[in-house]
């Protein structure tokens, strides 16, 4: 051995510890093995409904999100942000059980146990910007440069990344440990009594469920009452549906409503400019549908308008074809959306006119937005002006 070698051994020896300090029995493999294994599962199912959202909002073109059924979206999205609500307290839980693992020596035993420990940076970094920054998108708070999508998209991909190496490192573990402890070899050992254990994760566990429960009521109304936490409150706002996007903050006055009219252009036999008189006159169709956010709120209401199908028929476009609306909005990313087919062709797929059997209120797309089953409320556009076909 070099001198050198030999100096920094005999540093490590002499060093104090840090693992030393853990005196809690809870951190045990045990506790750690079912916390884990909460989490591969909470986890997965957000990975899963936040891939659904990302591609429908980013169309591919092997894959079709169906219009049916109608509520479809507002169930995962809703579960979407309930699982990474609830992963909140898993996680805090589960770094804490296991602290002092991070400390453990020889911090690096082998080659492949130190690939396994340089991919706790992706999941655990991940997973932490994951939950923070959908926590904050759900409070509508952007603290930051970056547009939130994307970099909650690709941290996924991060994460899961980690995530499924370390499941592959721990699965055996934590097979053997849940299924009959493991006093002998387990990494942090088998300190706590079944009683200690059962109390610790009873206790994260109604935290989890607690938290989860403080905030599913801005989708799931039964829980409304209770749901103190949520951001959103489904019931207020103008004609009992809460507003994203002000028609102020989008910059579209009441002048500019008053002016507008609603032009189909594109692969059409006959381009079209309808006034809303013209709409006014053609068919009405009602049907209820959700506003489903992203963000996690949902609310059902009652709309009323022309279906966007029997227009596209009116303007002689061939059915089938990919379609953009746009808005009277100036500026934004959600001032046009695409349609596809299967939804330009649904039954419910609407240009509202009205909203609870009102005419729409400025805030909500006065004088016509879209409204379509098993969508994302930001691919509801408002102020809708021009249908684009192909
Ligand atoms: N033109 C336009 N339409 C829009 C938006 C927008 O910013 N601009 N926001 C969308 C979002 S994010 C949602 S959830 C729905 C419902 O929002 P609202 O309650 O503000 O109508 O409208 C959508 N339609
Ligand atoms: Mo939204």
């Amino acid at each position: 051995m070099t001198a050198l070698a030999d100096r920094a051994k005999g540093l490590a020896d002499r060093a104090p510890d840090p693992g030393e300090h853990y005196r809690s029995s809870l951190h045990d493999t045990r506790v750690a093995a079912a916390l884990g294994t909460a989490l591969g599962v909470t986890f997965t199912v957000c990975f899963a409904t936040g891939l659904i959202s990302h591609v429908i909002q980013n169309p591919v073109g092997w894959f079709t999100w169906p219009s049916r059924p109608a509520g479809l979206y507002r169930f995962t999205q809703g579960v979407h942000v309930a699982t990474g609500m609830a992963s909140i307290p898993l996680v805090v839980a589960k770094l804490w059980v296991v602290a002092p693992r991070f400390w453990a020596r020889p911090a690096v035993r082998s080659a492949a146990h130190g690939v396994e420990r340089l991919l706790l940076f992706p999941l655990v970094g991940g997973a932490v910007f994951l939950l923070v920054s959908g926590t904050l998108n759900t409070f509508k708070w952007y603290p930051w440069a970056f547009f939130f999508p994307h970099a909650h998209y690709w941290a996924a991909w991060i994460m899961i990344g980690g995530l499924i190496a370390h499941i592959g490192a721990k699965a055996a573990l934590t097979w053997r440990s849940l299924r009959r402890g493991d006093p002998t070899g387990g990494e942090l050992a088998d300190r706590a009594s079944g009683s200690e254990r059962r109390w610790f994760l009873g206790s994260v566990a109604a935290g989890a469920g607690a938290l989860t429960v403080a905030t599913v009521g801005q989708t799931f109304h039964p829980l409304r009452g209770v749901s103190v936490l949520a951001p959103r409150d489904p019931d207020v706002g103008p004609q009992g549906i809460p507003i994203n996007r002000t028609a102020r903050s989008a910059r579209v006055t009441q002048e500019m409503a008053d002016a507008w009219t609603l032009r189909v252009t594109g692969r059409v036999d006959r381009e079209l400019e309808l006034t809303l008189a013209d709409l006014q006159a053609l068919p009405q169709h009602q049907a209820t549908l959700p506003i489903a956010c992203v963000e996690g709120w949902s609310a059902s209401a009652t709309w009323r308008g022309v279906r966007l199908r029997d227009l596209l028929e009116l303007a002689g476009a061939q059915p089938g074809q990919h379609l953009r609306l746009q808005s009277l909005q100036a500026r934004s990313l959600y001032r046009s959306s695409p349609v596809a087919p299967n939804v330009a062709a649904d039954r419910d797929t609407l240009l509202a006119l009205e909203l609870n059997g009102e005419p729409l209120a400025l805030d909500h797309g006065y004088p016509c937005r879209l409204i379509a089953p098993n969508r994302p409320g930001v691919l509801q556009t408002k102020w809708v002006n021009r249908v684009q076909v192909g």
